[in-house]
């Protein structure tokens, strides 16, 4: 059987302000080709479905218009969806009595029974008719995870691992020799790589590191949310879908990604392939790699391609373009300049970052540091200067401090003299 997985849509996303409808509808475009192709018999999707938990309408339609499509052109795939920790459960959960009757089952939480106590098996989705089980775990809230005793607690497992174990007990009790399994998680397995700021840290019962031994051994697959970058986890069926669209700058250069699991029937050993997602809108950074001065951001912004007047850009949104400068003095109109650059030119400014180039040491480290009598207000802005942007101030920029300086020495005269005329002699220098 065939499964695909995706998860961290984050629908209703929006980058520095700018929305991502335009990429979301094209992923979901090319993902409803690839089910054409692919003809899998189940589509997981691990959680972070929207990007927060009152979705706009505008993010709702998406979803449910995918679902509906999904359904119309594949009418016997199964779709499993589990929250992550930026939706809703209750939002997220509110039409699955609806979606249930469209193959769609959705585990936003988990569920309690009359006594209260959480009904792990109802965490388990038989799919294909019976042939396979998903083993659905939402992103785990502190509620869920609030029943445990306080011996379990003291045996030292945390508390995720628990509720872990506990759905493998469920799964035990149910599954087939036979039955392929998938494990469904949204949290941050222990060794996974980020670099990314738009995962939003979890720390609950340590979901924040989830050991690799409290998935079951005879899954098939794990199929992963939270992590934007899509990647294995200590073992090859134990993977991050990663996001479809880049979700922050960071994310510019991951390689997006849906994975297309196929579990052999007698084995029940999954072989994996990553299907690329085409990305529809770009992210360029000037410069490609490291820093530039203003100079060269403002000449490479210049050499950008030219806005073309038409219907052409209103189906095709620019790219997205952040600069990175580094600073070797002061630039009071560094936004203003780039703007003015980037008139006419087809791209959307997203941020501009930026940074000194001195060594930003602190005085002490940097100052063969004589006696602080001996330094002049002078020596101290020259060498604040050099060790925030690396080179020395210019004749100019010296003048108009002395000129501040001496302005500023005899103000604080002038005010001794005036408030008390027979005050101790006024202090020759003037700290900075
Ligand atoms: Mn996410």
């Amino acid at each position: 059987m065939r499964a695909l997985h995706t998860s961290d849509w984050h629908l209703g996303h929006t980058l520095k302000e700018v929305n991502r409808e335009y990429e979301h509808r094209a992923f979901l475009q090319w993902l409803l080709a690839t089910l054409q192709s692919e003809q899998p018999d189940l589509l997981l999707i691990s959680g972070d479905v929207f990007d927060t938990a009152t979705p706009s309408a505008t993010a709702e339609q998406m979803w449910f218009g995918f679902l509906a499509a999904a359904r119309r052109q594949h009418p016997v795939m199964d779709i499993v969806v589990i929250a992550g920790n930026h939706d809703s459960p209750s939002r997220l959960a509110a039409p699955a009595p609806v979606l249930r009757e469209l193959n769609v089952s959705i585990v936003a939480t988990v569920p309690r029974g009359a006594d209260l106590q959480p009904q792990w098996q109802q965490l388990i989705v038989p799919v294909c008719g019976g042939r396979a089980l998903v083993a659905a775990v939402p992103f785990l809230r502190a509620h869920d995870l609030a029943h445990f005793t306080e011996e379990e607690l003291a045996s030292g497992q945390r508390d995720v691992a628990m509720a872990y174990r506990r759905v493998k007990t469920a799964v035990r009790a149910v599954r087939q020799p036979t039955q392929p399994l998938f494990v469904m998680g949204h949290l941050y397995a222990a060794g996974g790589v980020t670099d990314s700021k738009s995962e939003r840290p979890i720390a609950v019962g340590g979901q924040d590191s989830a050991p690799p031994s409290m998935f079951p051994k005879e899954a098939s697959y794990v199929a992963l949310g939270h992590l934007h970058r899509g990647q294995k986890v200590y073992a090859e069926h134990v993977r991050y879908a990663g996001a479809p669209i880049p979700l922050a700058i960071e994310e510019a250069n991951y390689h997006h990604h849906v994975v297309a699991i196929d579990v052999d029937d007698a084995t029940l050993l999954a072989s994996i392939r990553q299907l690329p997602i085409p990305r529809a809108v770009d992210i360029i950074r000037i410069p490609k790699r490291g820093w530039g001065s203003v100079e060269s951001v403002l000449a490479a912004i210049t050499a950008l391609k030219d806005e073309v007047a038409g219907a052409a850009e209103a189906l095709q949104p620019p790219p997205f373009v952040e600069v990175c400068v580094e600073l070797d003095a002061p630039e009071p109109k560094l936004r203003a300049k780039i703007e003015a650059a980037l008139v006419g030119k087809a791209v959307r400014l997203i941020h501009i970052d930026r940074r000194n180039a001195g060594t930003g040491e602190t005085l002490q480290a940097t100052a063969n540091l004589r006696s602080l009598e001996q330094l002049t207000p002078i020596d101290v802005f020259e060498q604040l200067w050099r060790r925030n942007y690396g080179s020395e101030p210019s004749p100019e920029i010296r003048a108009a401090f002395a000129a501040l300086h001496a302005e500023a020495a005899a103000a604080t005269v002038l005010a001794v003299d005036e408030a008390a005329p027979e005050a101790t002699p006024v202090p020759k220098k003037v700290a900075p």
